[in-house]
C-alpha cells in the first residue's frame, strides 16, 4: 500500500474547503514491518506554546511483540514517550516511558488524550489547525519510519471521534 500525499501542492490549487474534505478522506496510515501507524494527529496550540502532544494508533499485525523506543518530530528539539495517569485526588500526572511502549502481537496500542501520548519539547513555534508536520518513530523490531501528523482544532474534544474533520476514521473509538 503506498501513501501519496502533497499538501503543499494540493493547497495551491484546492479552496479551503475542498482540502479539508480531501485530508479527510485520505487512508492516512503508515506502516513499518509488522507495524501499522493509524492516523497520527496533534492539537493546534496558542502561540507561543513550548509543548504539544502527538496521537495515533499502533497496530502489531506479527506475531512477536514489538516496542517503540525512540520518536523525533520536525516541530520540536525533544520529543518523549509520555503516560497519563490521574491519582486518587483527581490530579493529572505525566510520567515519561524509560522503557519505551509494548506493541503486543496481534494487539494494538492507542496514543489518545488522557492516555499515552507524544509529547513534543522545546517548539519552535505554535502548531496551527489544518497544517501538518513530520516525524519519525523508531521501533525495536520494524525499524525507523517517517510519518505525518494533522494539525486538528485547538481543544478539538478528548474523544477523537466526536469533531467531524476526521470523521471517515471510524475505527479509532476502540
Ligand atoms: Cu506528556
Amino acid at each position: 500500500m503506498s501513501f501519496n500525499f502533497y499538501p503543499g501542492a494540493r493547497a495551491a490549487v484546492l479552496s479551503g474547503l475542498f482540502l479539508a474534505t480531501t485530508i479527510a478522506s485520505q487512508a492516512h496510515e503508515f506502516k513499518a514491518g509488522d507495524i501499522e501507524i493509524d492516523h497520527p494527529w496533534s492539537r493546534a496550540t496558542p502561540e507561543g506554546a513550548r509543548v504539544a502532544a502527538g496521537y495515533m494508533v499502533l497496530k502489531n499485525n506479527g506475531t512477536e511483540p514489538d516496542r517503540l523506543v525512540s520518536i523525533t518530530g520536525e516541530i520540536g528539539s525533544r520529543a518523549e514517550l509520555h503516560e497519563m495517569t490521574v491519582n486518587e485526588q483527581g490530579v493529572m500526572t505525566m510520567r515519561p516511558l524509560a522503557d519505551g511502549l509494548e506493541i503486543p502481537a496481534g494487539g494494538e496500542v492507542a496514543l489518545e488524550p488522557g492516555s499515552y501520548h507524544i509529547m513534543f519539547l522545546d517548539l519552535e513555534s505554535g502548531l496551527k489547525e489544518g497544517e501538518t508536520f513530520t516525524g519519525t518513530l523508531t521501533f525495536e523490531t520494524a525499524g525507523e519510519v517517517e510519518i505525518e501528523y494533522h494539525i486538528d482544532a485547538m481543544g478539538g474534544g478528548s474523544a477523537h471521534d466526536d469533531h467531524g474533520s476526521h470523521g471517515d476514521h471510524g475505527s479509532h473509538g476502540g
